[in-house]
């Protein structure tokens, strides 16, 4: 018998394809981060309850080090580096010291994006997600947003989605979905990374992979994806 991907690794090969196609480049960074690049870089207050003990993997033999609590400290290191126009994905494992449950798990995978140039929009923002949904699902969907609020962007929204194909899966098929945060990139953020918020904008955004697999599949506890059950990846 042949061998067979996990269905969160051809999930990532499908997310860089779809992004590739829209001149979105891949980046990576370490899954152990400073205290400085997951949070202070980021414009979250020294005293937000997501650096909490509760919250966080903070490293007992490192002080100041943490487990990634979300893949932005790499667009801060990517945009330290690289000068505007700048579009990537960032889609890598991160880390929450939460319980567990069906759709909650202590490390899994994020998607997030950002494109940094002059003039961008949420406007921009809605045409690139509403198309890359499009295609990871296979048909029409639609996209709305909804007023939210994350340090690291100001306006900062939720998006929704919803598939309207007719032969779209009967379980989602319009139904409004939240899917991510998202927002335009907070102008202490960018000026921490030395680029003139005068000059550039962008947008960015986050979400979680394993979400978009179980919809994509209809599997309905993500604990399976991290069992190493052969079962499961048999299946694909
Ligand atoms: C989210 C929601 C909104 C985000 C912001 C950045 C950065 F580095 F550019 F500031 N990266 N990712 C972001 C914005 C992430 O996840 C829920």
């Amino acid at each position: 018998m042949t061998g067979h991907s996990h269905p969160l690794s051809i999930a990532i090969r499908d997310i860089v394809s779809i992004f590739h196609d829209m001149s979105f480049s891949v980046a990576e960074g370490p899954e152990l981060e400073s205290e400085r690049y997951n949070f202070d870089l980021l414009n979250v207050p020294k005293d937000h309850p997501a650096r909490d003990m509760q919250d966080t993997f903070w490293i007992k033999d490192r002080p100041g080090f943490v487990l990634r609590t979300h893949t932005s400290p790499v667009q801060v290191r990517y945009m330290e580096a690289h000068k505007p126009p700048i579009r990537i994905i960032v889609p890598g494992k991160v880390y929450r010291n939460e319980a567990t449950d069906m759709t909650h798990g202590a490390e899994f995978y994020q998607l997030e994006g950002l494109m940094i140039d002059k003039n961008v929009t949420l406007g921009h923002l809605k045409g690139v997600v509403g198309e890359f949904y499009s295609r990871f699902f296979g048909g029409d969907v639609e996209v709305r947003f909804r007023p939210s609020f994350f340090p690291f962007v100001e306006p900062g929204v939720e998006v929704d989605m919803r598939l309207t194909s007719p032969n779209a899966p009967a379980k989602l098929k319009n139904k409004w979905i939240e899917m991510m945060g998202a927002g335009m990139v907070h102008p202490n953020v960018l000026q921490g990374v030395g680029i003139d918020p005068g000059e550039y904008q962008g947008f960015a955004f986050g979400g979680g992979i394993d979400r978009l697999v179980m919809l994509r599949h209809g599997i309905d506890d993500i604990r399976l994806f991290y069992t190493g059950d052969l079962r499961l990846v048999n299946q694909f």
